[in-house]
């Protein structure tokens, strides 16, 4: 592949519901430019973007992939992101990084949820967009319609800068209204504009016009006083105007037929910003406040945006320059850990093709493999000179399932491979909790976490399986009791003897107190240790329901000992029996995690979302309208959380989103905690 300096580089991310086609128009853009020899196929897995296996198998993108386009000199990095819901992740990876978005919307079912919320992530990340209406060849193929409903989830406002050549299984071409030349098929050869469409052209060249006349107070003025303007100058006013944003540009094509190609890849080079267009960034350096440009003798700065780690090919560090020009065969610094990296071959990925090369200049995408210590978010940069780019926030993962392994084999791999799954998604996490001690890995939701479980299987041969997770309750006590215990056993040869009397009393902000109140010598000092033991054990298994013990002071009160029989076992044996008396005394009663939620669902769910939130015993703090979005918060306790991210989805069609976090602990329902109970002298029994 030929090396592109900055200017002739342009970084646009495909965004969309799932299935408008994103990863087909890549591949058409493959095999337009001559990468390819023969269009790959969704169906028979072989496109160059989804290579992976599980990609293959659902027949969707699951994480981020790179198509480096060469076309006219240029090279135009698309990046292919994941429609569905759950893999969000990689396009706010991809956002991070991109410098223009290209939103397509299947043109039979318009706007979409996944639109929507591509378009949402757009403006976050302030990036200046095309819209695509794809698929033109549908049977019910509606361009207007298309046109009107993206409108309605947009604040910006949208001209066509294309009109479709027939519509359907007659879509035979677009009609640029820039150029005011029709493109039939792929577009390598202008022509000039049906008569038929005439009229209807000229009157959207006009509106084109004006919004390019716009973009621009010069070109402005000389529109105003009745000049023409010629070709470059409407092409530069539409740059700026599309820069900021003042209108969006709308496009057609079908992927799939290879229509409407070239006039869609010349408009990318004409109007989106090559990476030296975009702002400086603005870091906070060693020496104060500094700005990072996009040229190749600038202070090294290049974001990691996608790491993947596979058993065979080895760990793939994906980073975009920002500043500078890395080298192969070069050191960096790692300014997050601290740590220098040697560099081996640098390479342009495709797909999963590597292209080694020699530099990779300001403003491009690249690859390097093999980085011990550099992980997805991190910056690479020159030691003498540390700089670290900012990370952008991530959803938080609310699905979760706790994993074991299938057998006694996979029980060892578990925790390296879930590493390795997180290292490379950045809203997957693993953790053990203590409390229930399970393996709980979260995601986006549960296509995420299958997914993450079968790669484990493919690609780590760790076999995994998922049961719903525990809640982590405890246990604790509401009031003073006492109760004293004498463990005596004599067989045979020597015997065992302790006696110990317990108080047991309720403790604000500390989980555990002990004490030792024993007067005048009953049991003497050496054997607290072993009472102290005896009582922690059963404070980690439990006492009613088999959660950990909470917030208890435990006084050892009296006691008697034998100067013989008596040995630290006993007084464990006598502390863990009393314990479970005195506790039993104290008014247990089991706790349950109560989280702070917070709903956010489209005006019209929300009485839907309200009474289901009543359902699951929540307390409603608060209800709010914010542009057409209720938010609710409210406290919920978690037991009744478990699978809400799958519920809400279902409830609002996808629209809703929901963030939750630890607010405290309260006391579980008389009813409910009898079915605890029950369920753990159940399992006992088994
Ligand atoms: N009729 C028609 N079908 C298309 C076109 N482009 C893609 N398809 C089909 O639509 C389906 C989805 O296409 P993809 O390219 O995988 O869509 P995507 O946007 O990448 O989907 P995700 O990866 O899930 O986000 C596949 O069956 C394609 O063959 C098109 O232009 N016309
Ligand atoms: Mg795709």
């Amino acid at each position: 592949m030929k090396e592109y300096t900055t200017k002739f580089i342009r970084n646009v991310a495909l965004v969309s519901h799932s299935s408008a086609g994103k990863t087909m128009l890549a591949e058409a853009m493959l095999h337009f430019t001559a990468a390819t020899t023969r269009l790959g196929r969704i169906e028979d897995g072989t496109t160059v973007s989804d290579f992976e296996e599980e990609e293959i198998r659902r027949g969707i993108s699951l994480s981020t992939t790179v198509i480096p386009v060469e076309y006219k000199d240029h090279k135009i990095n698309i990046l292919d992101t994941p429609g569905y819901t759950d893999f969000v992740g990689g396009v706010i990876s991809a956002l991070r990084v991109a410098d223009a978005v290209i939103i397509l919307v299947d043109s039979v079912a318009g706007a979409e949820v996944g639109t929507e919320i591509g378009w949402d992530y757009a403006d976050k990340f302030n990036l200046p967009r095309f819209v695509l209406i794809n698929k033109m060849n549908r049977d019910n193929a509606d361009f207007a319609k298309a046109m009107s409903s993206i409108q309605g989830i947009s604040e910006n406002r949208l001209i066509p800068v294309q009109l479709p050549w027939g519509e359907k299984k007659d879509f035979k071409g677009v009609l640029d209204l820039i150029t005011m030349k029709a493109y039939a098929g792929d577009g390598r050869k202008a022509e000039d504009i049906p008569s038929e469409y005439a009229e209807k052209a000229e009157k959207a060249h006009l509106q084109i016009i004006e919004a390019a006349a716009e973009g621009d107070d010069e070109l402005l003025m000389k529109y105003l006083d009745g000049e023409e303007l010629t070709p470059d100058e409407i092409l530069s006013g539409l740059k700026s105007a599309v820069f900021s944003r003042s209108f969006v540009p709308v496009f057609v094509a079908a992927g799939l037929a290879e229509t409407g190609i070239s006039p869609l890849l010349d408009a990318i080079i004409s109007l989106f910003p090559n990476p030296s267009d975009m702002p400086p960034i603005k870091i906070e350096g060693a020496a104060g406040e500094e700005e990072l440009l996009s040229i190749d003798n600038g202070p090294l700065a290049a974001y990691v945006w996608k790491t993947t780690a596979d058993p065979f090919v080895g760990k793939i560090t994906y980073f975009r320059v920002y500043s500078g020009a890395i080298h192969s065969d070069s050191r960096v610094w790692n300014q997050n850990v601290g740590i220098e990296e040697r560099l081996g071959n640098v390479s342009i990925i495709r797909g999963k093709e590597q292209f080694p090369v020699k530099v990779v200049h300001a403003g491009d995408i690249a690859t390097v493999s093999k980085l011990s210590e550099t992980l997805t978010g991190h910056t690479l940069c020159d030691r003498t000179h540390p700089v670290i780019l900012p990370v952008p926030e991530y959803p938080k993962a609310l699905y979760r399932v706790a994993i074991s392994p299938k057998n006694q084999s996979d029980s060892a791999k578990i925790s390296p491979t879930l590493t390795r799954l997180c290292e490379e998604d950045m809203t997957l996490s693993w953790h053990q909790e203590p409390s229930t001690k399970q393996t709980i890995l979260q995601g986006m939701g549960g296509q995420h976490i299958d997914v993450a479980i079968r790669k484990a299987e493919k690609k780590f041969q760790t076999g995994l399986t998922i049961e719903q997770p525990r809640v982590p309750y405890q246990e604790t006590i509401t009031k003073v009791g006492s109760a004293q215990y004498r463990h005596k056993k004599q067989t045979g040869g020597a015997g065992q003897f302790a006696e110990v009397h317990m108080r047991v009393e309720p403790l604000k902000d500390k989980d555990f107190e002990f004490v030792n109140e024993v007067f005048g010598g009953a049991i003497s000092s050496n054997y607290m240790p072993a009472i102290e033991k005896g009582v922690k054990n059963v404070m980690r298994d439990g006492v009613i329901a088999g959660y950990p013990v909470q917030n208890v002071k435990v006084a050892i009160i009296d006691g008697k000992e034998h100067p013989v029989d008596s040995k630290p076992v006993a007084f464990e044996i006598a502390a863990r029996e009393v314990f479970k008396l005195a506790m039993k005394q104290a008014g247990p009663v089991l706790l349950e995690p109560i989280m702070d939620v917070r709903v956010v669902v489209p005006e019209s769910n929300m009485g839907d979302i309200l009474g289901d939130l009543n359902t699951r015993r929540a307390r409603v703090q608060g209800m709010d309208t914010q542009k057409g979005r209720s938010v609710i918060t409210a406290r919920v306790p978690l037991a009744e959380m478990l699978r809400y991210t799958t519920d809400l989805r279902s409830m609002t069609g996808g629209r809703g989103v929901f963030t939750m976090e630890f607010s405290h602990y309260e006391v579980v329902p008389k009813h409910l905690e009898q079915e605890l109970i029950e369920a753990k002298k159940k399992k006992d029994e088994e």
